[in-house]
């Protein structure tokens, strides 16, 4: 049985005093619970700080982007090896964006992912379709193609390590969630890719939704077998309603 997931993105808001108030009253709220795993990605500014306030709490920490690299002349990036002297558990990687603002490549998502699992980072892949591509009836073979790229060359005993999570552009802080009968059916077809990676660990590896999900929505998103958490942004960013996500997916 895969233990649900539920990670916090919160992209770039808070400060790192707004971080650490919101992670104290997060704590006092559900920083104890064993049934779900938590985390929360605050911006790299912030992280120190979080790690100290969440150290004897469940609840993990996660970055929200790395470079591949291990150190060098990369001004404005941060190395794998930094996020993991802070304690940090987690890394989003490949956020849609990452990769639609800031042109991130499939190639880099892959390079990030590979790195990360170098230096113990659990990754968090995100892949999703934009709405032109839904309209167009690629849903499946944008997200096919995605996951496949970012998981090239991962040693099958490392997949275990990745979560995925599905997120479609169009549902993506707009207010407007997949249905959660979408969700199921694209977040299945992933479980298939992987099942075609690294057979076997298609039971292994969790898959989360993301895209507008908030305290009222997720039991349904639970209520399928396939899904296994959600990547939360906007609701994630008051302590109340992300400890609501939280309780609801339990
Ligand atoms: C999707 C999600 C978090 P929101 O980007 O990754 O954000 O819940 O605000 O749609």
């Amino acid at each position: 049985m895969r233990k649900p997931f539920i990670a916090g993105n919160w992209k770039m808001n808070k400060t790192p005093s707004e971080a650490r108030e919101l992670v104290n009253k997060l704590k006092e709220i559900t920083g104890n619970r064993t049934d779900v795993d938590m985390a929360v990605c605050p911006n790299d500014v912030s992280l120190q700080g979080v790690v100290e306030e969440l150290a004897s709490t469940n609840i993990k920490v996660g970055a929200q982007n790395m470079h591949w690299k291990e150190s060098g002349a990369y001004t404005g990036e941060t190395a794998p090896g930094m996020l993991a002297d802070l304690g940090i558990e987690y890394i989003i990687i490949g956020h849609s964006e990452r990769r639609q603002i800031f042109n991130e490549t499939d190639q880099d998502v892959n390079r990030k992912v590979k790195s990360a699992l170098q230096y113990d980072l659990k990754p968090i892949i995100c892949v999703g379709e934009s709405l032109a591509e839904r309209e167009a009836g690629k849903t499946k073979e944008t997200v096919t193609f995605q996951v496949k790229a970012a998981l090239a060359g991962v040693r099958s005993e490392d997949i275990e390590k990745v979560t995925i999570a599905y997120e479609p552009i169009w549902a993506i802080g707009t207010g407007e969630s997949a249905s959660a009968e979408q969700a199921a059916d694209t977040i299945n077809k992933i479980r298939k890719i992987i099942a075609e990676l690294a057979p076997g660990k298609e039971s292994e590896v969790r898959i989360q939704y993301g895209g507008s999900v908030k305290p009222h929505n997720i039991e349904e998103f639970m209520s399928k077998p396939d899904i296994d958490g959600a990547l939360v942004g906007g609701a994630s960013l008051e302590a109340e309603s992300f400890a609501g996500v939280i309780e609801n997916a339990s």
